[in-house]
C-alpha cells in the first residue's frame, strides 16, 4: 500500500508539473474566459487525481506481480470484490456528473449578457468581419468598453463562419439565415485579434479583424467620434453637388481603398495601390488590358467582374472561387468607389 502510494504521489507532481507549467491556454481577457478557464482546471484536478491512482496501482502490479521464470501454472482463481466494483461505478459517476454541472453552470451564466449589455452587430462574410454600434456606426475594427458585456447578434451573408477571440474564450458560429448571439466581457484592456474559426473557403486564413479594449470612458468618446464622423460623412456626400470636384474624387478614392481592405479583396488579390500581394486570384494592376481582352469598357467589366464573377473567368483560374456575393453586400456607393480605386481614376 505504501508502494502504490509513493508511485501514485510521483505520479501526480508530474503530472501536476506539465499541467501548471507548460502555459495551456491564453492570459484570460474577459470573464467568460475566467469562468471557461476554471472549468479546464476543475476537470484537470480530478483527471490528475484519477491518473495518479491508476498509474500507482498498474506500477506497483506490473513489478510486484510479475511472473516468476520457468513458472508455468495458471493463476489463482479470483471471483471480483462487489465493495470495490461498486465504489468504482459510483466514484466515477459523481465525478463525471459534477464536471457536468460545473460545465452547464459556466455555459449559463457565460450566455447572461446581464441589464445592460452593448449591443454590436456584426456581418460576416468571405473574407471579412463588419461591426455596427448603436446608431449606425460601422466599423471594421471591433471596439470593446473594459467591463461591460457586449452582445454580439451575428449574420452572416454567405457561408457559415465563427467568431473567436482567444483570449476572451467564448466561441460561436456565424450562419446563414439565422442571428447566432454570443457575450463576452472584457476584463483588461489592450489589443487581441478576432479569428474566423469554420473554414469557408479559399481566403478563410485572412478573415481576421483587430480588437481594441478601451477603458470606459475611451470608449465612450471613441464611440462619439466615430458618430460625428459618421454624420460628417453623410454631409459631405449631399454637398458634394456643389462642392469641387477634387474634393469629392478625394472622398471616394479614400472609400474606394476602404472598402477594397474591409471586403476583404487583399486576401486574393495583388493590387499595388493597395499594398497587397495575394496570389489567390489575379493581380489587378492591369485591368484595362483584361476589359480589352474581354471587349468591353473597364468600368463596366471590372464592375462585372466584382459582382458577377463567372460571367468572364480570368485564364488559368478557376470560376466560384470568387465569392458571389459582393453585388448584394456591397453599397452602391461603395461599389461605385472601388471600381473607381481599381481603374485608377
Ligand atoms: C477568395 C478569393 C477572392 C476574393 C476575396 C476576391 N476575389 Fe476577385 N477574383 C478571384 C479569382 C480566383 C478570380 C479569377 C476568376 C474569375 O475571374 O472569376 C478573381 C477575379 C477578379 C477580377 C477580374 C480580374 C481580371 O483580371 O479580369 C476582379 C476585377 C476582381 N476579382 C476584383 C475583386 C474585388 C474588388 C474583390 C473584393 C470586393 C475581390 N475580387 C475579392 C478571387 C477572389
Ligand atoms: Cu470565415
Amino acid at each position: 500500500m505504501i508502494r502504490v502510494t509513493v508511485i501514485a504521489v510521483l505520479a501526480a507532481i508530474v503530472t501536476t508539473l506539465v499541467a501548471v507549467l507548460i502555459r495551456w491556454l491564453p492570459e484570460s481577457a474577459s470573464e467568460q474566459m475566467d469562468r471557461i478557464t476554471f472549468t479546464y482546471w476543475f476537470a484537470t484536478v480530478i483527471s490528475i487525481a484519477i491518473f495518479s491512482i491508476v498509474i500507482g496501482l498498474i506500477v506497483y502490479s506490473v513489478w510486484a506481480f510479475r511472473v516468476q521464470p520457468e513458472d508455468d501454472t495458471d493463476g489463482p482463481p479470483i471471483h471480483g470484490n462487489t465493495k470495490l466494483e461498486i465504489a468504482w461505478t459510483i466514484v466515477p459517476a459523481l465525478l463525471v456528473i459534477s464536471i457536468g454541472l460545473v460545465s452547464a453552470v459556466v455555459i449559463s451564466k457565460n450566455a447572461n449578457a446581464g441589464s445592460d449589455p452593448l449591443e454590436v452587430k456584426v456581418f460576416a462574410q468571405q473574407f471579412a468581419w463588419k461591426f455596427e454600434y448603436p446608431g449606425e456606426v460601422r466599423s471594421d475594427e471591433l471596439v470593446m468598453p473594459l467591463r461591460r458585456p457586449v452582445e454580439f447578434h451575428m449574420e452572416s451573408a454567405d457561408v457559415i463562419h465563427s467568431l473567436w477571440i482567444p483570449q476572451m474564450g467564448q466561441k460561436q458560429d456565424v450562419v446563414p439565415g439565422v442571428t447566432t448571439k454570443i457575450v463576452i466581457t472584457p476584463t483588461r484592456t489592450g489589443t487581441f485579434t478576432l479569428i474566423c474559426t469554420e473554414l469557408c473557403g479559399l481566403g478563410h486564413a485572412t478573415m481576421r479583424a483587430p480588437v481594441r479594449v478601451l477603458e470606459q470612458p475611451e470608449f465612450a468618446s471613441w464611440l462619439a467620434k466615430q458618430r460625428a464622423a459618421g454624420a460628417g460623412a453623410a454631409g459631405g456626400a449631399a454637398s458634394g453637388g456643389t462642392g469641387g470636384g477634387t474634393q469629392a474624387g478625394g472622398a471616394a478614392s479614400a472609400l474606394g481603398k476602404q472598402t477594397f481592405a474591409s471586403a476583404g479583396c487583399g486576401g486574393c488579390h495583388a493590387f499595388e495601390p493597395a499594398g497587397t500581394d495575394a496570389q489567390i486570384g489575379p493581380g489587378l494592376d492591369n485591368l484595362v488590358a483584361d476589359a480589352k481582352k474581354a471587349g468591353e469598357p473597364e468600368d463596366a467589366y471590372i464592375e462585372q467582374s466584382i459582382v458577377e464573377p463567372n460571367a468572364v473567368v480570368v485564364a488559368g483560374y478557376q470560376p466560384g472561387v470568387m465569392p458571389q456575393t459582393f453585388g448584394e453586400t456591397l453599397s452602391p456607393e461603395e461599389l461605385d468607389a472601388l471600381v473607381a480605386f481599381l481603374s485608377g481614376k
